[in-house]
């Protein structure tokens, strides 16, 4: 049985939805967060020294980092579910959103959470520095994100074409995040996949089983 590391309120949801998607049968460790720094319990670290979460525990095998879990899950359990055929222009976008997830989207978004914890600690002259930073370079990038997603999906129902696919589930992290940091704006397709997401069986199922989510 595989067991998941997974961290309250987190990115390791989506390796709880995916296995759902999957059909494959899970258990879940569930840590708290530390109710000050936030950060993730000690104990994570004796699974893998990172100490983050998602970890995934499968016959003797440990795997972190969440688009490497998705990739050996999809690989050894899928049966070709969830990703576009090779060779086809649709397992090139695949592949592409993919990494675009933690790669680039997800940097910004910590970056803006930083910053902005930093704004409200900060005497007013530093924090005005903070925010020049955050005004002329990350609220632009992530900005362009959510363009970017906002384009995709006025051409296909889905991130990597008309299937859905893992891609989807490694974006709807950054989207969620993005949403609850500085929101979506006015782009209606992006707000219309988030609901679509949120509102399959497996998502809801993995959130029954995956604890606090502030997120959905
Ligand atoms: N790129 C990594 C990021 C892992 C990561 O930063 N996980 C967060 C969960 S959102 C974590 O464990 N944070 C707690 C901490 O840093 O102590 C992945 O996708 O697995």
């Amino acid at each position: 049985m595989i067991t998941v590391h997974h961290l309250e309120h987190s990115r390791s949801q989506r390796v709880l939805w995916l296995l759902e998607e999957l059909g494959v049968p899970y258990e879940v460790k569930l840590y708290a967060r530390d109710p000050v720094t936030r950060f993730a319990p000690p104990e994570l670290k004796a699974v893998h020294p990172t100490g983050k979460s998602p970890v995934i525990e499968d016959n003797g095998r440990v795997v972190a980092e969440t688009g490497a879990i998705v990739e050996y899950l999809v690989e050894t359990y899928g049966r070709g579910a969830l990703i576009p055929p090779p060779g086809t222009d649709e397992r090139l976008r695949y592949r592409y959103w993919l990494h675009f997830a933690e790669g680039s989207a997800m940097p910004m978004l910590v970056m803006t959470l930083l910053f902005n914890r930093l704004v409200t600690a900060m005497p007013p002259e530093q924090a005005a520095i903070v925010t020049g930073l955050q005004q002329s370079y990350v609220d632009p990038q992530r900005n362009a994100h959510l363009d970017l997603w906002e384009a995709v999906l006025s051409g296909s129902t889905w991130f990597a074409g008309d299937a859905f696919t893992a891609a989807d589930v490694m974006l709807s992290f950054p989207i969620e995040a993005a949403r609850s940091r500085g929101g979506l704006g006015e782009r209606p397709h992006l707000v219309d996949w988030l609901a679509r997401i949120q509102a399959r069986p497996a998502y809801r199922a993995a959130l029954e089983k995956g604890g606090p989510y502030a997120y959905a």
